[in-house]
């Protein structure tokens, strides 16, 4: 027998089949079992070699008692290899593998505490644990309705609501962004009133507010508007030509106006001299310009696409995924460190501008959207994509390489920056946006399905492995960045104590935390958007691990929200301190409170099945797109 892997040549069609195993048991049943396989078996020495060995095997079983001994050589062992490897290992089978295997490139065991704390041997949550996550939901369903009735009484069809001062703001074009970026967190609610009030406003002003106003941010535009209006189209039944929702407009009145907008946002693209879209669109007459500083953010040029190609998708229109994959076929090209790429690109030479690393602001979602749009990509015939998953990986290996870093004194995992590129130095600098990448990493290392599935099918390799455990390490840091201050809430930027940087007094004021030494937080730092990225994260790692500490953290992190962000007269309110008590208060509610951090508590708190991971793609903004096929 071929000692060296992969066991079938199949397998090297197959993603990952260089790190997987497979047990002595699982070589001779598949191969005596897959009917082409058996063909191709019969006709060669190796698999007369194995047929004589398989039956010499069973011998062997059958004169041996049946003690069942687990199979301590396993890669998954103890509870973790299928029953029927466990079934018939015995002492004899178990020296025979010894003496014909070679020593396995086995991805790592997970410890007994990672056995426990990832719930694979904890049950089924019993059912007043199921009574407490609903009564939890509902908390969340009521403070999503709390901050829909105090946009609809005081900003109703502005951007924003500004609620201590009881009105409304376009900080983001004037599309009334709030309403669509709310519309599919609803529909997911069940707030059926909600529904027919957004939806109603949608059918009744977007266009006109799309064909008369002026300038607005394709980035912006394209994950808050358009995307809502996409997701709302698939969970109103558009794409099964129904309509499912029992109130609000058809879901085709969403699709026209998603291809109006998109239309017009085309101008980026068309208007640019290169692949790289300019930055900001005048919607009134479809022109388009770059920033005043004339480059757009790296970030932004490639967080267009999921919704692009759905686009595309749902109307039979291949240009909107023409335009947004042009660039990423285009950043293919260009050089960068370790699969890192600096934070600016300039939509006139196509090159990246400057230096600058980081996972924070500007740099983001550029990774997220690589494993995202694979993701949703990844089962249509019609092009390669397979260079999305290699930018990915050779990125998550940079991240893990020159950005990982361990706090002093107590070794929080935290992704740092690099301000001067590879040559520069390190800056331990976290903004909370990073915390969106323990969820991409888990999502990326099981593609959706649970890590007990991907072990159990031997789907995960020594990456994947490593990329979850970031993921879990950094979604620690992202949680206890929010332990760590007096009002329970995250500041937007966190330092971290490490062997070349401390600075002294700037910790978050909860003196009870174990972290105090090690988070460091600047005063210009100080302040809390209502953003999503933790909790997002605890939500797809609560998917995947099934470890019950993720929904514990995500009720703590609302709690807070409820303690000291809820404005009575209506909304939630951003703060400008997070270290003191009672917290500055700051007059503005982000659209992506509703959009993202309400719906992902949302989602943490309930039943798994809904909007299953490895069914749908969440766009940045929280708003899910099914994958086709999938
Ligand atoms: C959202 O608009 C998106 O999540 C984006 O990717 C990052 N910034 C905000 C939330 O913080």
């Amino acid at each position: 027998m071929s000692k060296s892997l992969p066991y079938s040549v199949k397998d090297v069609h197959y993603d990952n089949a260089k790190f997987r195993h497979r047990s002595f048991f699982k070589v001779i049943t598949q191969t005596s079992f897959t009917s082409d396989m058996k063909r191709e078996c019969v006709s060669c020495s190796t698999g007369k070699f194995l047929g004589l060995f398989m039956i010499f095997g069973l011998a062997c079983l059958m004169l041996t008692h049946a003690s069942k001994t687990p199979s301590v050589t396993d890669g998954l062992s103890k509870g973790l290899g299928t029953n029927e490897e466990q079934k018939v290992v015995t002492d004899v089978g178990v020296r025979f593998k010894k003496l014909l295997r070679r020593a396995p490139r086995l991805p790592p065991r997970l410890s007994g505490n990672e056995k426990f704390s990832s719930g694979i041997f904890t049950g089924k949550p019993n059912e007043h644990d199921e009574e407490k996550w609903k009564a939890r939901q509902r908390n969340v369903k009521e403070a999503f309705t709390h901050a829909w009735s105090g946009y609809k009484k005081f900003a109703m069809g502005y951007d924003e609501l500004l609620p201590l001062s009881m009105q409304g703001f376009d900080g983001l074009g004037g599309l009334g962004a709030t309403v669509v970026d709310s519309l599919d967190t609803a529909m997911i609610m069940g707030l059926e009133e909600v529904v027919s009030e957004a939806g109603s406003w949608i059918e009744s002003n977007l266009l006109e507010r799309i064909s008369q106003k002026g300038d607005v941010n394709l980035f912006e535009t394209t994950i808050r508007v358009l995307g809502g209006l996409l997701s709302a189209y698939h969970l109103s039944g558009g794409d099964q030509d129904m309509n499912l929702a029992n109130t609000g407009p058809k879901p085709t009145i969403y699709l026209e106006i998603a291809k109006n907008l998109a239309d017009r946002l085309l101008s980026a693209f068309t208007s640019s001299p290169t692949p790289i879209p300019y930055s900001d669109v005048l919607l009134k007459n479809s022109s388009a310009h770059p920033s005043s500083n004339l480059l757009s953010s790296t970030s932004e040029v490639s967080t267009l696409q999921l919704e692009f190609n759905y686009l595309s998708a749902i109307s039979g229109d291949p240009k909107y995924k023409t335009e947004g994959m042009k660039v990423f076929a285009h950043f293919k090209t260009l050089p960068k460190v370790e699969g890192l790429v600096p934070i600016y690109v300039s939509p006139h030479s196509g090159e990246f501008i400057g230096q600058e690393i980081r996972l924070g602001s500007r740099g983001d979602s550029y990774y997220e959207y690589l494993i995202k749009v694979w993701l949703q990509l990844r089962s249509i015939q019609d092009g390669n994509f397979t260079y999305l998953y290699d930018m990915y990986e050779e990125a998550m290996r940079g991240v893990r390489h020159l950005l990982v870093q361990k706090t002093i004194p107590n070794e929080l995992v935290f992704v740092g920056e690099l301000p001067g590129g590879s040559k520069g130095s390190f800056s331990p600098k976290m903004d909370h946006l990073v915390c969106f990448l323990p969820g991409t990493l888990a999502l990326g290392a099981t593609k959706g399905i649970t890590k007990e599935k991907a072990m159990k099918d031997n789907l995960l390799t020594i990456e994947d492995f490593e990329n979850l455990k970031l993921a879990e390490d950094l979604a620690k840091t992202c949680f206890e960045m929010y332990s760590v201050t007096s009002t329970g809430l995250a500041p937007e930027i966190a330092y971290f104590h490490t062997k070349d940087f401390y600075e002294d007094g700037l910790g978050g004021g909860n003196q009870s935390s174990e972290y105090v030494n090690d988070i460091i937080i600047k005063f210009n730092d100080r302040h809390n958007l209502l953003r999503p990225e933790t909790v997002e994260s605890l939500f797809v790692l609560y998917r995947i691990t099934q470890d019950p500490k993720y929904r514990e953290w995500g009720w703590q992190i609302f709690q807070s929200f409820e303690k000291y962000t809820k404005v009575d007269s209506g909304g939630y309110t951003s703060l400008n301190d997070v270290t003191t008590l009672p917290p500055q208060r700051r007059d503005k509610m982000e659209t992506f409170f509703l959009g993202e951090t309400l719906k992902y508590l949302y989602l943490l708190f309930g039943d798994s099945s809904v909007i299953p991971l490895d069914k749908f793609v969440f766009n940045t903004e929280a708003h899910p797109f099914p994958i086709k096929d999938a």
